[in-house]
Parts: C-alpha cells; structure tokens; sequence
C-alpha cells in the first residue's frame, strides 16, 4: 500500500541521491577498512534511515510494506553493509517490540530505534541450533521479578555495536518445543551479557555479526516481550516473515545494480573488434537477468500488497525470498561471468557482490528452509 505517492516519491529520490552520491563512492573503502565512516552514521540518522519502519506515533516514518520494499529496492544499489546497519533498527532488532511488544516497551524502545540513538539486534540462532530454531538451547529461569539467562547466541548481525538484544530463550524447559520458548528485550551493560569476537567472513565487510554470551544474566520480567511467556518462537517468525520480504526487495536492489554495472561492461568492452554487448551469447546472460529481475520484482510487491491488506503472507513470503535470493545468486553469476577475468579482480565491484549476496539465501532462513515452510503450508490447507 503507498500512503502518499508524492512523499514516497520525495523518500525514494532522497535515498537514491544519498546511496548514489554518499555510499556508491565509498563502497571500496568500506571494504578495505571494514568499517563505515561515522560520517556516513550521522548523516542515515539525519535522513531518518534507522526510523523508517517504526511507526509514527513513535517517531518513525512508519513506512508500509509496498513502501519498505521500494527502499530496500534503492538501498540495494549499493554494498550491503550499509543497509545492515539501519536493517536491524527496522526490521529484526525491533519488529518483536512493534509485533508483540506492551505499550510501556514500545514506548520505551521504538523512539529511541527511529533516532539511531539505540541500535537493536535478534538473537535467535545458537551454535546447536540453527534451521531448526525451536530446539534452542538458551533458558530463562524465573526467580523473583527477574530472569536469569544463560546460552550462546551466534552469527548475530550488529551484536558489536548493539544497545538492546531481542532474545529467545527457554522458559519452560519441559517443553521442548516452540511453546516453551519466550522473547526477551535484554540491554547491553547488563551484567551476565558479554560478546565473542567479530566474526572474519566471506563478504558484508563493514557489517558486523559476533556471538553474544550470557552467563547468569538478570534480566527484569518487565523484559519479557508482551509479558506473555511461551509465546516468544511466534513473535520470532513473524518477525521473519517480514524481514523475509525485505530481503526478497532488497536483492531485487542488488541484482538491478549488478545488472546495470555488467551492462555498462559489456558495451565499452571490446573484443573481436566490437563491444562484447554485440555478442548473442553475452545478450542471452543480459536478458535472463532482465527477466528474472522482473519476476522477482512483481512477486516481492504483490506479496508485500497482501502482507499490507492484512493476510497471512507466510507462503509468500517465502516464496520471494527463495525466488528472488536465487535469482539474485544467478544474477551475480551471470555478471560476474561478462566480466571475464575482470569480475575476479577486486577493482571491479562485481567481484565483491558476489561474495556479498551469498548471504542472502543463507540467512533469515536458508532456501531449503522457505521449501519446508512453502510445503508445509501447501499441506496443511490441502488438508484443512
Ligand atoms: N507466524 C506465526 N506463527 C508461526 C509461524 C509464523 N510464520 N510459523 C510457525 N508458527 C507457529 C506455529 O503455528 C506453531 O504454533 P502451534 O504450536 O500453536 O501450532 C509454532 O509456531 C511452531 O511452529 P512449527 O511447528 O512450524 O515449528 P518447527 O519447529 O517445525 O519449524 C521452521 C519451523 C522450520 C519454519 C522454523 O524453525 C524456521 O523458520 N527456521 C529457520 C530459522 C531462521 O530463519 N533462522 C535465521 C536466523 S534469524 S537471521
């Protein structure tokens, strides 16, 4: 759903002035320094970036579905870390609190997630405990008005910068399963809570994920996500199927971007004394991407409209992120390969992307994970 098409217009144009003046230039060296400047910190917060989807009587922009993924569209033309560092305060790292969260948390929370002034993170996998999410080892005893927390949580985005932790932890040990499981909103400094060393990994440089540790750590039951305990496993996958569609618009960003780069490649080089673009062989690589970058597109806004008009997207959900995260896996194939030995070279950001969008059918659920969940809900109304 767009509210205001003038304003989304203004928003997206800001973000595309802003991605391709301010981030584009810097991509290269966020890579070799593995960081982002301050700079670039300061001026997202300026433009509202880690509010967007926090809803405005919070202060947020309180963007739609539609609207999320259209951003996540712009903010998908350039490196990766940039949109993980704002993705955490609008998806993952605050979704519970918007979901599930009591009037007294979000009131608490979400204003100072729209600011930037508290960067959120969502502990969900463990070392044990990876697709198969439920059998998470992490428990919450009950003592008094507190919880005491021990476990590991591990691979989690933006734990090194951090000031709150959405965490899912066993409260009821006896079960074993989801039901057992609740969510909780735990700050950095708690006493019990520490984090492992950031992880070396294959691309996102400039975005970190590290383990997060908690050894006897009190946290108030007033952290309890809604105050509801055994209902934390829900608040989790709802969480996903958002953030799912917003991976799903976010590669069709990326692969746009890599698109447009192997383009301009394939028209200036020349072999066989012509620009390799004549080439039908090379035109076949241009077209499948241009083809499946549309499908992906159409797939990712239509389930956006329905998430907007208030359906159960699950199946959809997981459908465009399988959908449009393989596709964008094949898109980075596809030019890296006009590339030719060019595309291996770092000079190039081809070669980066690559390493980058790997990820993306890796978390936030595997590719072979949407298959269960997509199968799964097939079933289930089959046999309804
Ligand atoms: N929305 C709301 N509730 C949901 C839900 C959703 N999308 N998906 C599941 N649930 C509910 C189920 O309805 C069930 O509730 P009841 O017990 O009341 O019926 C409960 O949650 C347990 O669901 P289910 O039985 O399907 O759980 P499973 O353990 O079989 O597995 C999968 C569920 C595999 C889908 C889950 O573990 C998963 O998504 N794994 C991947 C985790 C992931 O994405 N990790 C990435 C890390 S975060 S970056």
């Amino acid at each position: 759903m767009i509210r205001d098409p003038e304003m989304l217009d203004q928003l997206l144009s800001t973000i595309r002035d802003f991605v391709k003046n301010e981030l584009v230039p810097l991509e290269h060296e966020v890579e070799e320094n593995n960081a982002i400047p301050e700079h670039i910190v300061e001026q997202m917060k300026e433009l509202g970036l880690f509010g967007l989807t926090i809803p405005e009587e919070y202060g947020g922009l309180g963007i739609t579905m539609e609207e999320e993924i259209l951003v996540a569209m712009e903010l998908g033309r350039t490196s990766a870390a940039f949109r993980s560092l704002i993705g955490t305060n609008n998806g993952i790292g605050s979704s519970g609190i918007v979901i599930d969260g009591t009037e007294e948390q979000k009131q608490k929370y979400l204003p100072r997630y729209a600011t930037g002034e508290i960067i959120g993170s969502f502990c969900l996998t463990e070392p044990d405990s990876g697709s198969d999410a439920a059998s998470l080892k992490t428990n919450a005893v009950k003592d008094g008005d507190y919880y005491v927390l021990n476990g590991t949580k591990r691979f989690i985005t933006n734990a090194p910068r951090a000031t709150t932790f959405t965490v899912m932890a066993r409260t009821n040990p006896e079960i074993k399963g989801a039901s057992g499981i609740s969510a909780f909103l735990v700050e950095a400094g708690t006493p019990g809570l520490s984090l492992g060393k950031i992880d070396k990994k294959m691309g996102q440089h400039g975005s970190y994920t590290c383990d997060v540790i908690f050894d006897n750590c009190w946290v108030h039951k007033d952290q309890l996500i809604g105050g509801v305990e055994g209902v934390g496993f829900k608040t989790a996958m709802r969480v996903l199927d958002k953030g799912r569609l917003h991976i799903a618009g976010y590669s069709v960003g990326m692969a746009e971007r890599m698109l447009e780069d192997a383009l301009n490649y394939a028209v200036e080089r020349k072999q066989f004394g012509q620009a390799i673009a004549n080439f039908q062989l090379i035109q076949g690589m241009l077209a499948d991407s241009k083809a499946e970058i549309y499908a992906a597109k159409c797939m990712v806004l239509d389930a956006a409209r329905l998430r907007d008009a208030g359906q159960n997207v699950t199946t959809e959900a997981s459908c465009a992120k399988m959908f449009a995260t393989e596709m964008c896996g094949r898109v980075a194939d596809r030019c890296l390969q006009i590339h030719g030995g060019a595309g291996y070279i770092s000079e190039y950001s081809i070669e980066r992307f690559y390493r980058d969008v790997r990820l993306f059918r890796l978390y936030e659920g595997t590719t072979q994970i949407q298959q269960i969940i997509i199968a799964r809900e097939m079933i289930k109304q089959a046999t309804a």
